[in-house]
């Protein structure tokens, strides 16, 4: 497996030296200075990989190409939009970079409720707490639907976090929400996130499919003809969130996904954390189920609770069987080496990490600390040995 590393490029502050002291080969990055929708261009793409390149790393995967929320709320004339996105297709592959990891989450990407949950000892980790989650849903924006979402407890615990917080536990909150959004861009206020959902007014389930579809449709034949793979990252927790019909949650999902465009070139990135915040996800079972078709692994864990709640446990910790899941993954690099693949070998991260150690002394982007995103890779990479006795 390729042990990468995410950078947010200038707007990250680990620097590429940092991060080849972590034994990472490759670069997983993204234009995030780009706007939603603008096609990425040939030079700037050209200028990042030699950046890389110059760090002793390669790139190959990008994370993430967006897809613009008009294309998922399939909303006028997509034309433009869909041919800027073939546009940054083409100049990716012109640079080497031949997977696209991407979601097709509405609106919001991952979702917590805590940025700082403690842990032993005094790291801290991502949560995604229900009682919170309802308590903004119902007084903070005001979606009365959202009690028919979560258990009557949830609901009455909701109500009295709300009636206790401070205007700073619920600015925290909000902007907690918010984190997942990753770059720059489209972060909402309360009045712009009901502005926004109103814009998704009467899309159910049904409608962001035959969106993704659409889009599929668009850009899967120039994928193809490039050579490239697009790799969809699941929903975040993969469960409906602010009533928006998420469509990447499970096996179910994914089965749905691979018939409708069946294509190697439509595949998945394996997102360990992301599937396993579900109780009817059993992960490694996905993995060997959709195996051919991943083409970019994420690595992570969750603990997950009786009420919905979860929260983000260290590597080899939490529900998903880590050591079962990466040997699903190693067996399908295997066959990909015998059927002759020289690309045989899956991409894989550390998503996340805990906040550990010296990470308490710097900035971070929300869930991508050194040192415990450090320890995350040192830990895989070990089991992957491990497994394969090398
Ligand atoms: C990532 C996602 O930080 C994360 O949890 O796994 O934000 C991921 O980059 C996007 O969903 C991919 O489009
Ligand atoms: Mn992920």
């Amino acid at each position: 497996m390729i042990e990468s590393w995410r950078w947010y490029g200038d707007l990250d502050n680990i620097s590429l030296s940092e991060i080849s002291q972590t034994g990472a080969r490759a670069i997983v990055t993204a234009l995030h200075e780009i706007p939603y929708g603008e096609v990425w261009p040939a030079q700037a793409i050209a200028a990042r990989k030699a950046r890389i390149k110059a760090a002793g790393f390669d790139w190959t995967v990008v994370e993430s190409l967006p897809v613009h929320e008009a294309i998922k709320r399939g909303e006028g004339d997509l034309s433009r939009l869909f041919a800027n996105y073939r546009q940054s297709m083409a100049n990716l592959a012109a640079q080497g970079v031949d997977t696209i990891c991407y979601n097709f989450m509405p609106l919001l990407d991952w979702t917590r409720t805590d940025l700082a949950a403690p842990v032993a000892g005094g790291a801290t980790c991502l949560r995604f707490d229900a009682v919170r989650m309802c308590a903004f849903e119902l007084h903070m924006l005001g979606r009365q639907d959202a009690a028919n979402d979560y258990a009557q407890d949830v609901v009455v615990k909701a109500d009295a976090w709300y009636q206790a917080s401070s205007e700073e536990d619920r600015s925290a909150l909000l902007a907690a929400i918010m984190a997942g959004i990753p770059g720059a861009f489209d972060r909402y206020d309360i009045a712009g996130l009901r502005q926004e959902l109103l814009a998704y007014q009467g899309i159910g389930r049904d409608e962001i499919r035959t969106n993704f579809k659409r889009f599929l449709d668009e850009v899967g034949p120039t994928a193809e003809e490039l050579g490239l793979r697009l790799a969809v990252h699941p929903d975040d927790p993969p469960r409906n969130i602010l009533g928006l019909p998420r469509i990447v949650s499970g096996g179910g999902d994914l089965a749905w996904l691979f018939s409708a465009y069946d294509s190697v070139a439509n595949g998945l990135t394996l997102c360990s954390g992301s599937l396993g915040a579900s109780a009817k996800n059993d992960v490694p079972e996905i993995a060997a189920k959709f195996a051919d078709r991943i083409h970019f692994a994420h690595l992570r864990n969750v603990a997950k609770e009786p009420d919905g709640s979860f929260e983000e446990a260290a590597h080899l910790d939490g529900d998903t069987d880590m050591v079962a899941l990466i040997r699903v993954l190693l067996a399908e690099q295997e066959r990909r080496k015998r059927a002759g693949r020289e690309d045989h070998l899956i991409p894989f991260r550390p998503d996340h990490g805990h906040v550990l150690l010296s990470d308490h002394c710097r900035e971070l982007v929300a869930g991508y600390p050194l040192i415990g995103r450090l320890r995350g890779l040192a830990e895989l990479r070990g089991v992957i040995r491990g497994v394969t006795g090398a």
